[in-house]
């Protein structure tokens, strides 16, 4: 019988930790063990993976992917239809070096029959089930109510049996916000159940006040969509959430922080022991302000694709303030936010012009019409039309799906912006794409490590003297989406294998692995956070203990 089942040989091993020439052994699907070198008697009988001393890391952890998620459609919604399943997103995320994703149930706050946060979580887990997955899996819960009963009977059995150990909240979106007091509500349960909170920092309020001026005066294209979110809406919307966090004792992390202001918040507030953590995503050292009038004229509804929330930073000098956030520690985690909208689907970004339409034709008659209800039912357009309509027709950005794709990116980019560059250390690199997330979602040590025991998930890049860098085109990726915000950037590195629980998914350019693979992960309490000692009897932390 022998010994291993793979031996990856010749890599330059990296940890969160440090960076050494090891050989990795791998046996049913774990790290069995780790040698400078193996005798031969080991390596008989196991197939050997040469990585020709290129980096060998822990598989990247995505902690922020929507994939088949229902977007109800209407202004100021988060609408529209996900393009990716479970299939094509995960085949994109083990092409670009990601062995684990954690996604979103979203609970649906105008249907009486997603009131249980169970049952959102198993009509979710149902999809991923009818494709099935390249890549492990998990999800996080969007909980966009605050009732009571579900929260106390709900969330320990969402932690016990389904090991679903995060949720969502939102502070923007008609549909999906939570008050302050809400907020309070869901910080509070969450606490009890050691349920990581993630927070959506955009002040609702602002935004739609922010709305209404600018469609008063016609911006309604594309561009100004990041006039009606300017980085104060992120910083507001932020230090109050660290408040009301700090109110009831409770460690959040802030989702796509896309300013300096917002990131210095964060480090304001970790300065003073606060468990505060951020993740950052690759839009927001990529893009700006100005590539939402990228295409043909500023006014042209194409620029609809760059549209995200919260938007990209305003110019290039808050790319560099970003990145000393991200050298400094402050950001905890580098996500995707892979919310993929396609530009020829009719509910994909079009909506932002069918919506539109719709609105100039209701009883106000000025294209806003706050009492506009919210749909599920997709458009009906034939593929000719809506070319014709977007040509067209003008479209409001207030409809249009807020999302880019990204799952498969998200390492390269930061492998040639921050590894190769010599902005992060490689150990930095695994620590923002690997580590951090599998202990933040209570991964940690079966993920996001190398050691003995922990699942052989793996990325093995191209040996750096050999890659001619190239310039990224969509036609490269695998994700079903039809363009990429990073079309012609340059990178300098791939992954050249991603090895999910002992087996290659992806292999020198093809998708080698099996949709039946990938398992749902069940997770425990997060591990980066440390238990705080007792509240003792400090009237000031009333809330703690009321
Ligand atoms: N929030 C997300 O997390 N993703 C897409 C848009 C949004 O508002
Ligand atoms: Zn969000
Ligand atoms: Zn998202």
């Amino acid at each position: 019988m022998p010994r291993f089942d793979t031996v990856i040989v010749n890599g330059l091993v990296v940890t969160a930790a440090d960076s050494a020439y090891y050989n990795i052994g791998i046996k049913d699907g774990k790290i069995e063990a780790l040698a400078r070198e193996f005798s031969s008697a080991d390596l008989e009988g196991c197939e050997i993976i040469d990585a020709e001393g290129a980096y060998v890391m822990p598989g990247g952890i995505d902690g922020h992917v929507h994939l088949c998620q229902d977007l109800k459609t209407g202004p100021n919604k988060l609408g529209g239809r996900c393009s990716d399943n479970f299939e094509t997103g995960s085949r994109s995320a083990a092409a670009g070096g990601t062995t684990t994703m954690v996604n979103f149930a979203s609970q649906d706050r105008l249907d009486e029959a997603d009131r249980s946060l169970i049952g959102v979580v198993q009509r979710y887990a149902a999809r991923a089930q009818s494709t099935g997955s390249y890549i492990d899996y998990a999800f996080h819960v969007i909980i966009t109510r605050n009732d009571p009963d579900v929260l106390q009977s709900e969330l320990p059995v969402l932690v016990k049996e389904w090991g679903i150990t995060s949720c969502k909240l939102f502070m923007t979106y008609d549909t999906m916000r939570l008050t302050d007091r809400q907020l309070l509500d869901v910080m509070v349960a969450a606490r009890k159940n050691s349920v990581t909170t993630l927070i959506h920092a955009e002040n609702g309020d602002a935004i739609e006040w922010l709305t209404e001026q600018l469609e008063a005066r016609d911006m309604i294209a594309p561009y100004y969509h990041a006039l009606s979110r300017p980085p104060l809406i992120e910083a507001e919307a932020s230090n109050r959430a660290i408040a009301l966090a700090q109110l009831v004792q409770n460690p959040i992390l802030f989702v796509h922080i896309g300013s300096p202001m917002a990131a210095q918040n964060v480090r304001e507030a970790q300065s003073r022991g606060l468990p505060i953590y951020a993740e950052t995503c690759p839009q927001y050292f990529n893009l700006t302000w100005q590539d939402l009038k990228r295409f043909h004229s500023p006014t042209c509804f194409e620029n609809s694709k760059m549209i995200c929330s919260p938007p990209p930073p305003a110019e290039k000098n808050d790319h560099e303030a970003l990145q000393r956030y991200l050298a400094n520690g402050t950001f905890t985690i580098w996500s995707s936010d892979h919310c993929p909208f396609r530009y020829d689907d009719p509910d994909g970004k079009p909506a932002g012009v069918l919506e539109h339409a719709g609105s100039m034709q209701g009883e106000s008659g000025d294209g806003h019409n706050p009492a506009a209800p919210c749909t599920s039912v997709y458009h009906e357009v034939p593929k000719e039309d809506l070319s014709r309509l977007l040509a067209r027709k003008m479209g409001h950005f207030k409809h249009v799906p807020n999302g880019i794709p990204g799952v498969e990116t998200r390492l390269p980019l930061l492998f040639s912006q921050g590894l190769l560059t010599g902005l992060i250390s490689p150990s930095r690199f695994v620590e923002l794409t690997s580590t951090n997330p599998a202990k933040l979602y209570g991964m940690y040590p079966q993920k996001g490590c190398l050691m003995p025991g922990s699942d052989a998930d793996l990325v093995i890049w191209h040996p750096q003297a050999t890659f001619k860098p190239f310039a990224l085109s969509n036609s490269h990726l695998h994700h079903n989406v039809d363009y990429t915000p990073y079309e012609g950037q340059t990178l300098s590195n791939w992954p050249r294998y991603t090895m999910v629980r002992g087996k290659l998914i992806w292999s020198n350019g093809k998708i080698v692995g099996q949709l039946s693979h990938g398992n749902f992960v069940k997770r425990g309490p997060n591990s980066l956070h440390q238990r705080p000692q007792p509240f003792g009897t400090d009237l000031r932390n009333v809330a703690t203990w009321l």
